[in-house]
């Protein structure tokens, strides 16, 4: 779907301060327009306890905006919210101009940085689920060309025809999604039965991601400073320094409120996080609201189901500040590790190369179990991911197995196989071996 932006220049933004005011948030918000490419050529900003269920704002703060759409001829006002559809179309009918909310500027910044076909489909699906709500009688933004005549029915309203083609796209563009995915899908068991380890860099936008991913594989990634600079996943084969090799992966920044249309359409690419043998979680040191940052990304992590892989916590850019130094912290539970780095300098990066060898190598515990014969198919993973050191058939039909491998990633099997471990492991001292 072509940006919506190609033809918007001049923006007037608009940022409500529900609870205290907070300028982190608004500069964020500039910081998301400019992404676009559009000229923030003024702002409003109002306190307010709760959304104008019509307008969003209140009737006096909506003639405002209104009145300076015009004094500043703005092409289009953006809030820095998220509004239900029938305000959005309020809004548009109130300041005469084209109203855009938080959602929409990233979905637009999003359509703007898809290179790949995957990435493409996935943010035109997210468009389209995001559209298909806003749908209103003359609403003429769909490609007609595309088959409006011909499919029309007879009696048949614009809007519903517009309802169809719309629903048509949707359908096609998750079967051709389904394809790309089976693929993704199949490399990933390849990387498993190899045992390659996979290492996923994820973050806040704007961390320092792909600075540090460049850093560690030698590749030439995009960096710039703009937010969602990132779309498109990017994989690297990287060898430790015992030799041995991982994949280092490369993908899209979180923000705080991420639209849930995004992070929906963009599942596949986060199975690569979700699926991951460990997250390098880099964080901007230099940031003054760090710790919600930190929070706002675990926030993403929970979400899409990568709570059990475990983390480093890199607190990257210590170059701006010459008093800080390069450093380890190892938390007691063993649990993210904190290291402080420079992407740019590379100070503190044989840090991380340590502990992502640490991590790698050493965290791998014999476990005992005893699988019930309906534990079959984790069984097979077992031994294809080589765990495997002893097995036994027991009594039963099943089996009493040493396996050996992270602690996390039997979980996870366990998980995936949909079995409760504590009702799989055996006390350590019960073993038979
Ligand atoms: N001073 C300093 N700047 C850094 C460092 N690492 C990254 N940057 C800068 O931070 C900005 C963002 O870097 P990126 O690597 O593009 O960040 P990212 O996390 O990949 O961002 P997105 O892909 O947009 O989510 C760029 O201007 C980088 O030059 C660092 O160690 N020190
Ligand atoms: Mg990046």
């Amino acid at each position: 779907m072509e940006s919506k932006s190609a033809d918007i220049q001049r923006a007037l933004i608009v940022h409500v301060d529900f609870k205290k005011s907070s300028d982190d948030a608004f500069n964020e918000f500039v910081q998301l327009v400019e992404s676009a490419g559009l000229q923030v050529i003024g702002s409003i900003r109002a306190p307010r306890s709760a959304p104008d269920a019509q307008l969003f704002v209140g009737k006096g703060k909506a003639d405002e905006i209104a009145q300076t759409a015009e004094d500043l001829s703005a092409d289009v006002v953006i809030f820095n919210h998220s509004l239900m559809p029938a305000q959005e179309r309020n809004l548009e009918a109130h300041i005469k101009v084209r109203a855009i909310d938080r959602i929409g500027l990233i979905l637009d910044i999003f359509a703007q940085r898809a290179r790949s076909y995957e990435g493409k489909l996935q943010v035109e699906l997210a468009q389209l689920e995001h559209l298909s709500t806003r749908l209103i009688r003359g609403w003429t933004h769909l490609e007609r060309q595309k088959g409006g005549i011909g499919l029309r029915g007879p009696g048949e309203t614009q809007l519903e025809t517009d309802r169809r083609l719309i629903g048509q796209r949707i359908k096609l563009i998750k079967q051709r999604l389904q394809k790309v995915h089976k693929q993704r899908h199949l490399s990933r068991q390849q990387r498993k039965k190899n045992d390659i380890p996979v290492v996923s860099l994820v973050g806040y936008t704007n961390a320092g991601k792909s600075t540090l991913f460049n850093y560690l594989s030698g590749a030439n990634v995009v960096v710039a400073n703009q937010l969602f600079a990132t779309l498109d996943p990017t994989l690297r084969r990287v060898e430790t320094s015992s030799g041995r090799n991982i994949i280092l992966t490369d993908t899209v920044g979180f923000i705080r409120d991420l639209p849930h249309e995004l992070v929906e359409s963009f599942q596949a690419t986060l199975d690569e996080v979700r699926e991951a043998d460990l997250l390098i979680h880099v964080i901007d040191v230099d940031h003054e609201q760090r710790q919600q940052r930190i929070d706002d990304v675990n926030e993403v992590i929970e979400l899409i189901g990568a709570t059990n892989v475990p983390q480093i916590e890199v607190y990257n850019k210590i170059d701006n500040y010459p008093e800080m130094q390069a450093r380890v912290q190892l938390q007691e539970d063993d649990l993210n590790t904190r290291i402080w780095l420079s992407s740019h300098s590379g100070e503190g990066v044989h840090f991380l190369h340590e502990e992502i060898e640490r991590h790698i190598n050493q965290n791998r515990h014999a476990h005992f179990l005893n699988l019930p014969v309906t534990a079959g198919q984790l069984r097979a993973k077992l031994f294809d991911i080589g765990a495997v050191r002893h097995e036994d058939e027991n009594e039963k039909g099943g089996w009493t197995m040493e396996v050996e491998l992270e602690d996390y990633r039997l979980h996870k099997l366990c998980e995936e196989a949909r079995l409760d471990i504590s009702q799989l492991e055996l006390q350590s001292g019960a073993s038979r071996y």
